[in-house]
């Protein structure tokens, strides 16, 4: 069945990716027949590079990790993966053509099923890409659904997207993924690190969150975040951080009904905004 591709952020452009593919849920069959040899080298490619960068600069769960996602010289069988991620968390990855819309997505995730887009970035995009492609969606996010409590937060995140459906909060709630698993920072005993995809799967966000002179980096509080907008097209400006997930999985466990009312009431705060807001003039 025919789906209807995910509008994603403010982005005009139609989502890449073919939605012919994919069933009602928005899965498919991952085209493993469909990869060039040119595929697996970009995928080699950008393996190498990000694993070289991450000693030192990404959280230890991830580090321990990353030898789960297998082969790093080409493009895994997702079926590989997932007889490994089956045992240590019961998550499983299936795949899916491209973004896809939020209900479905909160869906996958509260039944511990990940979507990973199979395809992946041309050569000339090596260093860029607005969409989130394979390399992306597993180097990014899989290693960190083999660690119990990060895998149990994420499932409850895609519970609480379904509730945020109904209240007409996801665009809130989908702060809360942007600043934390797309790029959360964690405090750890030997310094900061990422836990974060999207830092995690680029080269210069990594430098620019962990170790760069320009962002600010707040403690995790989820009603500056649910204000905080987002840029999907820069570095980011502002970072919050954690001390551990089981902070991350407490501090969103509570229902958030009330705090989405509280949030909805108050002023949106600018990605790049300062710490300090401005007191009112008594
Ligand atoms: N679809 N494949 C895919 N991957 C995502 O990360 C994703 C999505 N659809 C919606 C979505 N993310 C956002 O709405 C999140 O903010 C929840
Ligand atoms: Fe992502």
């Amino acid at each position: 069945m025919a789906v209807e591709p995910a509008v994603y952020g403010a982005s005009e452009r139609p989502p890449r990716g073919d939605y012919t593919r994919a069933g009602s849920d928005y899965t498919c069959e991952q085209d493993y027949a469909a990869y060039t040899e040119e595929d697996h080298d970009t995928y080699r490619r950008l393996y190498e590079r990000q694993a070289a960068l991450v000693p030192g600069r990404a959280c230890d769960e991830f580090i321990r990790a990353l030898p789960s996602l297998g082969a790093k010289e080409r493009i895994p069988h997702f079926d590989e993966i997932n007889a490994r991620l089956r045992k240590a968390t019961g998550w499983e990855i299936v795949t899916v053509p491209g973004l896809i819309p939020e209900v479905p997505f909160f869906t996958l995730l509260a039944n511990r099923r990940f979507p990973v887009t199979d395809w992946i970035r041309k050569p000339h995009e090596f260093d860029y890409i607005v969409e989130p492609d394979v390399f992306h969606d597993l180097f990014g996010h899989v290693p960190l659904l083999f660690d119990p409590v990060f895998a149990d937060h994420m499932q409850e995140y895609g519970k609480g997207g379904l509730k945020a459906h109904g209240l007409q909060a996801c665009e809130l709630l989908s702060r809360l993924y942007w600043y934390t698993i797309e790029f959360g920072l964690i405090a750890q005993d030997d310094g900061l690190r990422a836990y974060g995809a999207g830092i995690l799967s680029s080269p210069g966000e990594l430098l620019h969150a962990v170790e760069g002179p320009a962002p600010q980096r707040l403690p995790l509080d989820i009603e500056r975040v649910m204000r905080t907008r987002y840029k999907i097209d820069s570095y980011q400006q502002t970072y919050f951080v954690i001390e551990s997930f089981q902070e991350l999985f407490d501090k969103t466990a509570p229902d958030f009904t009330p705090v989405y009312e509280r949030v909805k009431a108050l002023p949106e705060i600018a990605a790049e905004a300062p710490t300090v807001e401005a007191e009112p003039a008594t």
